[in-house]
């Protein structure tokens, strides 16, 4: 079960759980009425011989692929990128991720502009919404594989907050008054 809570206003070390206190948890259902996030849960050992994300991959137009191996040891400027992928940001088109190995957490903004942290582990499969500000960051744990799933090949633009005029970002803010 993938874990999702609010977020705490402590801006030290990102790659801590930021729960607040009490800590508010919020349901899968949730997650997605309040952002239009949605989630699969894949059985590692079984989705490839079982087409499971082929099938995903056909129903919903996916029709390129790249992994990410992300570690100081495996990924060519570490420390810039893992930069970037905290800043918060918004892309044109969903941002697809299946995570194989080690954890972290997307963070998400509600319709009242509070953070929604989500907990990643091997066999989530996330999708963020086109036009959603968000960020990622690792945990603890300092480790993440992931296949990374595209509608066409990546040419898949990173536009950091503020990006309100673009049409993606109206059409997604007009989702989510709607409760998506
Ligand atoms: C991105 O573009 O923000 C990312 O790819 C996040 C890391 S992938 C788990
Ligand atoms: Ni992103």
């Amino acid at each position: 079960m993938v874990k999702a809570w609010y977020m705490d206003n402590d801006k030290t070390d990102p790659r801590a759980e930021h729960q607040r206190n009490p800590p508010e948890f919020i349901s899968i259902e949730e997650l997605h009425r309040k952002t239009g996030v949605e989630l699969f849960k894949l059985d590692l050992k079984t989705y490839e011989s079982e087409g499971v994300l082929e099938k995903i991959k056909k129903d919903r137009g996916y029709t390129y692929e790249d992994e990410i191996t992300i570690s100081k040891e495996c990924l060519p400027d570490y420390d810039e990128k893992l930069k970037s992928f905290f800043t918060e940001h918004l892309h044109a088109d969903e941002e697809i991720r299946l995570v194989t190995e080690g954890s972290g957490y997307f963070d998400i903004r509600d319709g009242l502009d509070e953070w929604i942290r989500i907990k990643v582990t091997p066999g989530d499969l996330i999708i963020i919404p086109r036009g959603s500000y968000h960020r990622f960051t690792l945990d603890n744990n300092n480790y993440l594989r992931a296949r990374r799933l595209y509608e066409d090949e990546p040419g898949w633009l990173t536009h950091i907050r503020p990006a309100d005029d673009m049409a993606c970002r109206k059409k997604y803010v007009e989702q989510q008054k709607r409760g998506f």
